[in-house]
């Protein structure tokens, strides 16, 4: 399988994200990315490849003008605003939540940076934008390999990027990837496409950019957004809208959930994907479901993900896969090499 490598990755390195009212070290720090390339080059498992540089088209194809242009230049307005800023990273302050309106974009740039996101625990940084945007060719190229008749790509970047939506930017991700990913198969000739998202956390960006659509299904294992972020969204009574209706499925599990339970809501996910007919699979891979992840609740272990490589890879579908979180950083390597050399070894 090849690897399409965000080599610019680094270039979005947070300091520190909200937690509980103090400014805590950022979990999704840039060796998480360094150790799945390590742990790829020691078992050889491929070619790691430069991605190719895609038009903007891809992008504006799931995301909003205005919103790429406020990330292109957030920086730069961030530091026009003070020069001392260089040394900080943007976390936003205050959001439009219901009754206000989002149709303005504000002059200010708080008030911007707010109606781009949802959270404050996605610090954006002097790189953010330059990594994201590689991060999205990456995920690009791999769909691309795909339609070329590879049988699975793989696009190891980050920032991740399940949890940002048409325009806005939230748990850790900017541009969503999968996505892109999905987008790109349907507009190269495969008529539907599923997304499945293994990440702990629900996929809500994917979920609503495809939630109307009856072209890509979206399936989701997570955990249940009552207690787990992203809260707000990915209950299981959430099944698409309008021509959508139908093509979304959320498997939330509550925390503590072990393989076996998990690997039952793995079946259930297949069966559905099985069932509306895809033509290619978009996997988010989150390695954030094993049992030594340090802000998730799941108790995946290290051979587990040997599992899931091969059953994924047994639906004999075309797969783009799509790193996503897990930020037990020392195993995250060997986690997400399971997966993938399982899923090779079984094709
Ligand atoms: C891509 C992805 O996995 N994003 C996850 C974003 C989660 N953001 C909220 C993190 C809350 C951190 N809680 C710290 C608990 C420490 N015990
Ligand atoms: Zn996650």
């Amino acid at each position: 399988m090849k690897t399409f490598y965000n080599h610019l990755h680094a270039q979005h390195q947070g300091k520190v994200e909200m937690f509980r009212g103090a400014l805590v070290p950022c979990f999704e720090v840039p060796a998480r990315a360094d150790h799945v390339l390590a742990e790829l080059n020691r078992r050889k498992l491929g070619a790691v490849l430069q991605p190719q540089a895609f038009d903007d088209s891809a992008i504006t194809a799931i995301h909003s003008p205005r919103y790429l242009h406020f990330l292109a230049t957030a920086w730069d307005q961030w530091v026009a605003l003070d020069p001392t800023n260089v040394d900080k990273d943007i976390l936003p302050s205050v959001w439009p939540t219901r009754t206000f309106r989002t149709d303005i974009e504000p002059d200010n740039f708080a008030a911007k940076v707010g109606l781009y996101s949802y959270d404050a625990g996605s610090p954006f940084t002097a790189g953010t934008w330059v990594a994201a945007r590689a991060g999205a060719d990456c995920a690009l190229s791999a769909a691309q390999a795909v339609l070329a008749g590879d049988r699975a790509a793989f696009a190891l970047s980050r920032p991740p990027g399940h949890h940002a939506g048409m325009d806005f930017f939230g748990g850790y991700c900017f541009l969503n990837n999968a996505a892109l990913a999905a987008q790109h198969l349907r507009n190269n000739g495969l008529k539907k496409v599923a997304v499945l998202d293994i990440d702990y956390h629900h996929g809500n960006g994917t979920q609503a950019i495809f939630y109307d659509r009856p072209d890509v299904f979206f399936v989701s294992i997570h955990g249940d957004p009552r207690t787990e972020y992203p809260f707000y969204l990915g209950h299981a009574d959430e099944c698409g809208a309008g021509a959508g209706l139908g093509a979304n499925l959320n498997l939330p599990l509550p925390r503590g959930t072990d393989f076996v339970a998990w690997s039952q809501a793995l079946e259930t996910a297949l069966a559905a994907i099985q069932t509306f007919g895809a033509d290619a699979l978009v996997v988010s891979l989150g390695m954030d479901t094993f049992a030594g992840d340090p802000i998730s609740g799941f108790t995946l272990r290290s051979d587990d993900y040997l599992r899931v490589g091969a059953r994924l890879a047994k639906l004999g579908l075309p797969t783009v896969l799509v790193f996503e979180g897990g930020y037990a950083v020392a195993e995250v390597g060997i986690n997400a090499v399971n997966v993938l050399e399982s899923f090779s070894g079984s094709v």
